[in-house]
């Protein structure tokens, strides 16, 4: 069990713990929110530890909103599962401290927002088979999907392959940062980001304190002591090489950071190590 926990976590966790204090990040709002106009909807209610969603959606163009209901931080991490592998082969997979396995494909989802809060993010969803996860640990070290944070979810077909919204600004997910096609402004802009690497990588958007930094950030989801200096604001989980979100963010002027807490396929250090870091203003 310690292995396998040990795995996951080195697999895919965001080592961000949840905060000792339900809401120490603030008043939970949506800033990160579903592009419009999608052909479906699709939503996973988040609780200390466990997921509630459908068993089974329509294959197309799908946003799919996470509100948290608990008082820990939770994301939505989808992962393809081919070739007839189950869940039970997913967690087996990782137990194995290996790299992810071929047969599993992250194609991304909402990222966390802060607790009571909710976040969205639209894909493609093909038919399949797929696993719902959520990677981030407690203060215990432990990660959720350990405590139950994991279910399975069938998307049916016919395949309904589509274009995703048209966007505003265009994120490309690189080792090791976030090329950004032009800066972020206040109020709304749809958001697409895609991994244009050969390993995974996501994209956490937080608004900082006043005064903190994006270091300062990382440098406390190591230990967790005192006040968060920042506030979770979605983005998007694990997008494996070729895959691709979008987003809908409407920023108000402010300090904010984005953040890649995956595991390097290489050395196993957290991308935001290797620099997976950008800060922006929005005035
Ligand atoms: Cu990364």
């Amino acid at each position: 069990m310690r292995t396998l926990t040990a795995a996951l976590t080195l697999v895919a966790a965001t080592p961000f713990l949840a905060p000792a204090i339900p809401n120490a990040f603030g008043t939970p709002h949506a800033v990160s929110t579903a592009a419009r106009h999608t052909a479906h909807e699709m939503t996973i209610y988040a609780r200390d530890f466990a997921f509630d969603a459908p068993d089974t959606v329509p294959a197309g163009i799908t946003t799919i909103h996470l509100i948290n209901k608990g008082a820990e931080l939770h994301h939505v991490v989808l992962i393809r599962l081919s070739g007839g592998h189950t869940m039970a082969d997913l967690g087996k997979a990782m137990a194995s401290n290996g790299p992810p396995p071929k047969w599993a494909t992250s194609v991304g989802g909402p990222n966390a927002p802060v607790p009571g809060g909710n976040a969205s993010a639209t894909l493609h969803l093909a038919p399949g088979s797929y696993a719902i996860v959520c990677f981030i640990p407690s203060a215990d070290g432990v990660a959720h999907v350990m405590k139950g944070m994991s279910r399975p979810l069938t998307v049916t077909g016919p395949d309904v392959v589509g274009p995703l919204p048209k966007s505003d600004v265009t994120v490309a997910l690189v080792d090791y940062g976030f090329n950004v096609s032009r800066p972020f402004v206040a109020g709304h802009q749809v958001v697409r980001i895609h991994n244009a690497a050969m390993q995974d990588h996501e994209m956490f958007i937080v608004r900082l304190a006043p005064g903190k930094t994006v270091q300062d950030l990382t440098a406390w989801s190591e230990k967790m002591v005192g006040p968060p200096p920042a506030m979770p604001l979605g983005g998007v989980t694990a997008l494996a090489p070729g895959q691709e979100n979008e987003i809908s963010v409407d920023f108000t002027p402010g300090q904010y950071g984005l953040v890649c807490f995956m595991p390097d396929m290489h050395d196993g250090k957290p991308h935001f190590a290797h620099g997976m870091t950008k800060a922006f203003t929005v005035s």
